[in-house]
């Protein structure tokens, strides 16, 4: 008979490199917050996948850059702080025309030459480059480290998923599940609604406007209404740094908050498999990213629970 097996993995790499889509597509479920910009995951955040002989705590994290707040810095350490403590690590890079190492990236080839860990290279984005550059960016790496294995990925299609599943199981130990079966993610409904709702202010939103928003959740309650349907009532504030940033978050009468809130609305209803009021505000509170109390709180990974 087959040792069930258990651990976990960490997702690092650059800022916008497709760590999340990849974590998603790992998971089957929307679990991380996705866009086209820079900086968008903040925290640390698990993704659980049980599979038949194994069950495996992905670590998405946010992306490597070069910190320019109290926030950034937070970010970076969560990524590199998540480098300890975990059975794999998958090292996530962007497939590039010139066949390059960046500095990011060779910012964290650094640190991973350090840990000593069992580390898989996943070059992601291969629709964007041809055969020849893929072969030749494979070659760069691998003499650089000694990858376990080096699996080249479309996250956004889903391809190369199943490979890496295949080979982070080779390098669990043998153990437990840490999770019940029906955890697919260690983030709360408050999480998960908070990060939706960001997720489309940055989509919707440009510049530095997005870069300094963070969403609190006051109010998640389910009421029956007088049809006796269920509904969840969601009241949220949507915190900026500026004044002006808050005129352009609110829009001509209203109009930019309320796409936010439909795009949010209906995605909720999809992720809670429930009927959603949900109701925004939008505040300032300036300088909030050098806030070390209101900055700290980003620093899940040591917070949450991670080894029993
Ligand atoms: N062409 C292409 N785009 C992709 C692929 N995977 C992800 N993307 C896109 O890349 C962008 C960034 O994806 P994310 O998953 O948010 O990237 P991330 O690494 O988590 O970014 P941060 O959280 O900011 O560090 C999004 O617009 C994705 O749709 C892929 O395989 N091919
Ligand atoms: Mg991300």
């Amino acid at each position: 008979m087959q040792e069930f097996k258990s651990g976990f993995v960490s997702i690092i790499g650059r800022t916008n490199v497709g760590k999340s889509t990849l974590m998603n597509a790992l998971a089957k479920e929307k679990v991380s917050i996705i866009t086209n910009k820079v900086q968008t995951t903040r925290t640390a955040i698990k993704a659980i996948v049980n599979r038949e002989h194994s069950q495996i705590v992905f670590i998405d994290t946010p992306g490597i850059h070069k910190p320019k707040n109290k926030l950034g810095k937070i970010m970076v350490e969560t990524a590199t702080d998540s480098l300890t403590d975990v059975d794999v690590i998958l090292f996530v890079v962007e497939a590039n025309a010139k066949a390059e190492i960046g500095k990011g990236d060779r910012f964290l080839l650094e640190k991973l030459k350090e840990k000593k860990r069992n580390v898989i290279l996943i070059i992601n984005k291969i629709d964007k480059i041809k055969k020849e550059v893929l072969a030749k960016m494979i070659e760069t790496y691998r003499v650089e480290y000694d990858f376990k294995a080096v699996i080249p990925t479309i996250a956004l299609k889903e391809k190369g998923i199943e490979d890496i599943l295949i080979e982070i199981e080779k390098y669990l130990p043998i153990g437990p599940a840490y999770y019940s079966e029906d955890e697919y993610t260690d983030q709360t409904e408050r999480q998960l609604a908070e990060e939706v709702i960001r997720e489309k202010a940055l989509k919707l939103l440009d510049q530095e406007v997005p870069h300094g928003l963070y969403v609190e959740i006051e109010k998640l309650k389910q009421r029956k209404t007088t049809k006796g349907e269920q509904i969840y009532d969601i009241e949220a504030v949507i915190y900026c740094l500026k004044k002006s940033h808050k005129g352009i978050i609110i829009g001509k009468n209203g109009s930019m908050l309320k796409r936010i809130g439909q795009y949010a609305r209906q995605d909720l209803e999809e992720m809670f498999g429930i009927k959603v009021n949900l109701q925004l505000w939008v505040k300032v509170k300036e300088d909030w990213i050098e806030n070390d109390q209101i900055v700290n709180k980003f620093n899940t990974l040591s917070s949450k629970k991670s080894r029993k």
